[in-house]
């Protein structure tokens, strides 16, 4: 009886401990930008690499001279705010690098990896804290929700331009 029992469990325990991994693990997506100010400081690699040791995958990139239509659209939620402006000018001032991440959580862990907006509050170890420069400046972009992000990796990727 005691031996079936320990057979039993000894089946079925790794098998429900897998299903529970596949289930809690599946890859979601997020959009990170290297923004200007990162670009121009040859910040690229040093910022993909941030994300890639947190656990997060590449699963497309490129690099893009935003027009100011296109960086008016991106950020069209902050339009009513007084930074909006700047926000485009500094967007399309030269080229980004768009990233898909994908991985698990990846919406919440490439903002953890990023740290807050202003570089003065983000914690040491972040991007943001280690190479942005100012409240505007801050180096990278990142969704904010996983609705948020499926809209904005649509805005930069094809379907075919992503690695599943
Ligand atoms: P992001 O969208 O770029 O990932 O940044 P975020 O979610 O942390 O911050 P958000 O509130 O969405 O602001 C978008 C970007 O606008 C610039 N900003 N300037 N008061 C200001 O001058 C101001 N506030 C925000 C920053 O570049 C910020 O990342
Ligand atoms: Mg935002």
């Amino acid at each position: 009886m005691l031996y079936s029992l320990i057979c039993t469990l000894c089946i079925f325990l790794p098998c429900l401990t897998l299903m529970g991994e596949v289930v809690s693990q599946a890859d979601t997506y997020t959009l990170t930008i290297v923004k200007p100010d990162a670009v121009a400081k040859d910040h690229i690699g040093d910022l993909i690499a941030r994300f890639e040791q947190a656990g997060l995958h590449v699963a497309g990139i490129k690099m893009v001279q935003l027009s100011q239509q296109q960086a008016e659209q991106f950020y069209v939620v902050h339009k009513d705010r007084p930074f909006y402006g700047d926000l485009v000018r500094f967007m399309t001032s030269g080229p980004v690098v768009a990233v898909t991440l994908k991985g698990h959580d990846a919406v919440q862990k490439a903002r953890q990896v990023m740290g807050s907006t202003d570089p003065k509050q983000a914690l040491p170890g972040t991007i943001r804290h280690d190479f942005g420069e100012s409240l505007q400046r801050n180096a990278v972009h990142g969704s904010d929700a996983p609705e948020t992000a499926k809209t904005e990796v649509a805005f930069f990727f094809s379907p075919s331009e992503l690695i599943k």
